[in-house]
């Protein structure tokens, strides 16, 4: 009885949900030039609202990948949001895969089809409960290293990899200036949690990233999460439960965007499930549109699996199950 209630008050969520979609973002294909002004991004010359969900390719087999952007569409999303998994992609230095699983091209072609926007979060630091926060292993044993401060060795493997993510990209014209899905894209995460330990030498590496990301011209805003005073032209966003109420825009020329309205808490092994009710959500997400936010994120919208050894080491090998569509892919009813 009460779950059937509960899936009639989650369906006139997304009703409500689904017509704000349907006044503010188009099923638009190709896209066009995005920019920003204080209030909202501008696509094409139009403000658009934007309701993102999470998915992660390498956390479910492409085959899956279809129905999962069907339902995110059917769900009232208009713009899925990937982290790139950089351990992934460049599994020893300078060689670079793509494929199968790790098909960012396919999947971000996929997004488009389906007639949504992409964020593209490249890090390439991207912790997301992965392996070492996406870092290859053989990234420690390059001399003199020391991650993500402004530290030579680092930056070079660091703008190496986000240079190709970038060009594999661009040659498939999947940026919105190109035409394509992408409407922006995220360099560094959640880099304040650690800045302090490096005093000056991170507020340079943050300058220098924004600085690198810029230079890459690829026409549409770059974002840094969690980053208050992002430089230059970043867009700094929150990650949160309640960015209406937490969020402090310091840059008053800059958006306000959510990029982690977090669904439910991962789980580690032995945690109870974490789920967060449709209402709940649906009332932060309201409260933050109403404080001027244009844009949020729920993560996950769809966790899947962390295969093999990818999942960092105190996680579940189901990622976020309590997300709307859980591991398997489907709609996630029996918590409500
Ligand atoms: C983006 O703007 C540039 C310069 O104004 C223009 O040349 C280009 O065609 C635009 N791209 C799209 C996809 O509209
Ligand atoms: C800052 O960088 C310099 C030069 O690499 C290094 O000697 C120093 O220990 C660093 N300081 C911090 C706090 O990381
Ligand atoms: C984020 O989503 C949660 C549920 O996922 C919701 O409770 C919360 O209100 C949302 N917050 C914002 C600011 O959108």
């Amino acid at each position: 009885m009460k779950a059937a209630l509960q899936v009639v008050r989650l369906a006139a969520v997304l009703f409500v949900i689904g017509c704000f979609v349907s006044i503010a973002a188009a099923t638009v294909v190709r896209v066009g030039n995005v920019t920003y002004d204080d209030r909202s991004l501008i696509v094409n010359g139009k403000r658009e609202l934007i309701f993102s969900g999470s998915i992660h390719y390498p956390r479910s087999p492409p085959a899956l990948w279809p129905d999962l952007l069907e339902k995110a569409k059917q769900g009232g999303l208009n713009a899925i949001s990937t982290y790139v998994f950089w351990n992934a992609h460049e599994p020893a230095p300078g060689e670079f895969n793509f494929e199968g699983q790790y098909d960012l091209v396919k999947f971000i072609k996929l997004v488009q089809q389906n007639g949504m926007y992409a964020i593209l979060r490249i890090g390439p630091f991207i912790q997301a409960e992965w392996n070492h926060g996406g870092f290859p292993y053989w990234l420690r044993e390059i001399e003199g290293i020391t991650f993500r401060t402004n530290n030579d060795p680092f930056k070079f493997y660091m703008e190496r990899f986000v240079r190709k993510v970038i060009e594999v990209m661009k040659k498939e014209n999947l940026f919105a200036s190109q035409g394509g899905p992408i409407i922006l894209a995220q360099v560094e995460n959640e880099y304040s949690n650690i800045a302090a330990a490096f005093e000056g030498n991170g507020t340079e590496y943050v300058q220098w990233a924004a600085n690198m990301a810029h230079s890459t011209n690829i026409g549409v805003p770059w974002i840094m999460c969690k980053q208050k005073d992002a430089p230059g032209t970043v867009i700094p966003t929150c990650n949160g439960r309640n960015c209406g109420d937490t969020f402090v825009r310091k840059d008053q020329t800059k958006p306000i965007f959510w990029t982690e309205n977090w669904t439910a808490q991962y789980r580690v092994f032995g945690d109870p499930p974490s789920q967060r009710s449709a209402e709940d959500i649906a009332f932060a997400v309201v409260r933050f549109f109403s404080k001027m936010g244009t844009l949020t994120n729920y993560y996950m919208y769809h966790g899947g699996t962390n295969f093999d050894r990818n999942g960092a080491a105190f996680v579940m090998t189901r990622y976020y199950d309590e997300a709307p569509l859980d591991e398997y892919g489907n709609k996630n009813l029996w918590l409500l």
